[in-house]
């Protein structure tokens, strides 16, 4: 027989919303329970298009608006074979941001419609469930200030925010609200639940194709 597919689950949400933390404490506790899982992040810095971006985001370089959005796609659909070939073979990724975080982030810009920003990750893998850790703008104060990074200002986060919400009406896409103002191990104990159901309903259907 055949082995089960692995399900694919991503964590999206604003600036130090503990994405990363939740993504490594996911893989964790479901390869605890013997499940096999991995971790993987967008943008990956690790490629050659990842350098790219990591160096913009640095403030180290300036790529043109557009130009910047069709690399963060392109360093996913590199990714692409090798997802494909870890959920066939049974493995379940857990991705710290894709194409919401692509799309939120890019439609903040002045002139940017939500559909041009969609366009070039339709037909991405598609997610078995995307959990949004939600949290207040005085919340994430308490955690820290922003960083140095290119997109950390309070106003463009809240601008990013409202793409999110936007995004998240869609109903084609398994959103599931997360109250990342919990504790570390309540925000994990959701997060598991909803991951534990994606996984059992990923063995029974083919994986989809995001927008499509
Ligand atoms: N971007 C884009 O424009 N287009 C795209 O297509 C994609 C991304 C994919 C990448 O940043 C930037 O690229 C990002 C979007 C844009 N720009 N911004 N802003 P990144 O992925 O390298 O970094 P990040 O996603 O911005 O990381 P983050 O948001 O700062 O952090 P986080 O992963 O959500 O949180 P964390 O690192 O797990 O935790 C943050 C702190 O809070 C840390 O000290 C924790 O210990 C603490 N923490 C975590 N959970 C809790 C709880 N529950 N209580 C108290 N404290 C907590």
């Amino acid at each position: 027989m055949a082995c089960k597919r692995g399900a694919l689950i991503v964590l999206e949400g604003v600036d130090r919303a503990g994405k990363t933390t939740q993504c490594a404490k996911l893989v964790q506790a479901l390869q605890q329970s013997g499940r096999p899982a991995e971790m993987m992040r967008f943008p990956d810095r690790s490629t050659t298009i990842g350098q790219l971006i990591s160096s913009y985001l640095e403030k180290k370089s300036e790529l043109e608006d557009h130009t910047v959005h069709l690399l963060f796609s392109a360093n996913r659909w590199e990714l692409v074979p090798l997802m494909k070939k870890k959920l066939e073979q049974g493995t379940t990724l857990v991705v710290d941001r894709y194409a919401f975080s692509g799309v939120a982030f890019t439609s903040a810009k002045p002139g940017f419609s939500l559909d041009w920003c969609k366009n070039p990750d339709v037909g991405l893998p598609k997610p078995d469930l995307v959990m949004f850790l939600q949290l207040s703008p005085a919340e994430a104060a308490l955690r820290g200030q922003f960083g140095e990074e290119r997109y950390e200002t309070s106003v463009f986060q809240r601008a990013v925010q409202q793409k999110f919400e936007q995004l998240m009406k869609d109903p084609s896409v398994n959103w599931q609200v997360i109250d990342a103002s919990q504790t570390v191990e309540n925000v994990h104990e959701d997060i598991t639940t909803h991951s534990l159901n994606a996984i059992n309903t990923a063995h029974n259907v083919p994986l989809g194709e995001l927008w499509k």
